[in-house]
């Protein structure tokens, strides 16, 4: 009977001191919707991360910008403030300015080879400068190819986006290119741009089909062209702070959790593409399918030697020649 009392007693103290394992809660932020490809992406990575950490890690996420715009986000997971950030790359470029070079307009042919560039050494190679920089970007996820909405008129050539106040994000690269267009950019965080959309203090702005979606622009524009005029990546960011404390077996663990992730976002962003059209048009948007993209291309041409001489030219036709 002695024996049966001091099993139990030794399996009961093992069960709590199991559950009493230390268990670390990150904070995870994103611009839209839980259900949007940036939640898709983030609620996989999670889940994976958990599953790969035995449960020791485990996530808080905070979707539709709750812990302030990508650039505010950005910082704070370089200063430790904010475990883990869901980004575009628009914002980036201010604190790593070599990935300035991916937001070039009109640079990728399609997701193809945006994606094997990304996930490729150039992909690589711009992740280590992130590293250096205090941040680390454990996958590179997706927000999309970016299309031009606005409340004035349809943009079928680049000549009709001329004098057209447009929102941009606060990327130097994209307004130097959009100007080509004729545009008047005005670069604002996220979280500002639904209400000044509304208001008219701008009128229109670029983004991604998911995005357009999950921020309901449909009720503030009235015109969408399917320019892709930019590939917009994200990235899944860890603070070196969390970084630095986890095992070499958990940093794998993260970094194979963030690919699931990566993956899981570029099919949402791929299935919004999809079908995102019909339902923005059944919102009541007036859609461009057929856009005259070369006047777009020939338009921001002239800029191109401008982002060489920032850039490289060398590495601006690396990309372009990647299959
Ligand atoms: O990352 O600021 C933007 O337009 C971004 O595309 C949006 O926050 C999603």
């Amino acid at each position: 009977m002695k024996q049966r009392i001091k099993t139990i007693a030794l399996a009961a103290l093992l069960a709590t001191a199991g559950a009493a394992q230390a268990q670390t809660i990150l904070k995870i932020g994103y611009a839209t919707s839980a259900t949007s490809h940036y939640g898709v992406g983030s609620t996989v990575f999670c889940e994976e991360m958990e599953k790969g950490t035995q449960g020791r890690y485990k996530c808080q996420q905070f979707p539709n910008s709750a812990l302030g715009g990508e650039r505010e986000q950005i910082e704070a997971v370089q200063l430790g403030t904010q475990d883990i950030v869901n980004t575009s790359t628009g914002p980036l470029g201010n604190f790593v300015p070599e990935v300035k070079i991916v937001d070039i307009p009109f640079l990728f042919r399609d997701y193809d080879h945006a994606r094997k560039v990304m996930d490729g050494p150039i992909g690589q190679d711009l992740q280590k400068k992130m590293e250096a920089k205090g941040l680390i970007n454990l996958a590179w996820t997706e927000n999309g190819f970016r299309h031009m909405t606005n409340s004035k008129r349809a943009i079928n050539q680049a000549n009709d986006a001329n004098g057209l106040k447009m929102r941009t994000m606060e990327n130097k690269v994209h307004m130097d290119g959009y100007k080509t267009f004729g545009i008047l950019p005005t670069p604002m965080a996220f979280p500002e741009l639904f209400t000044a959309l509304q208001q008219g203090t701008v009128d229109g702005q670029e983004n991604p089909i998911p995005v357009i979606l999950a921020s309901k622009f449909s009720q503030v524009q009235k015109h969408l062209s399917l320019t892709g005029h930019v590939y917009s990546p994200a990235a899944l960011i860890l603070s070196p702070a969390v970084w630095n404390k986890l095992s070499a077996a958990d940093k794998e663990a993260f970094v194979a959790a963030a690919k699931k992730g990566a993956a899981a976002q570029r099919k949402k962003v791929n299935d919004d593409e999809n079908n995102g059209i019909a339902q923005l048009k059944s919102e009541g948007m007036q859609v461009v399918e057929k856009v005259d993209g070369e006047s777009f291309r020939k338009a921001v041409a002239p800029a191109y030697a401008q982002f060489a001489k920032e850039f490289g030219a060398d590495k601006i036709a690396a990309i372009q020649a990647v299959r």
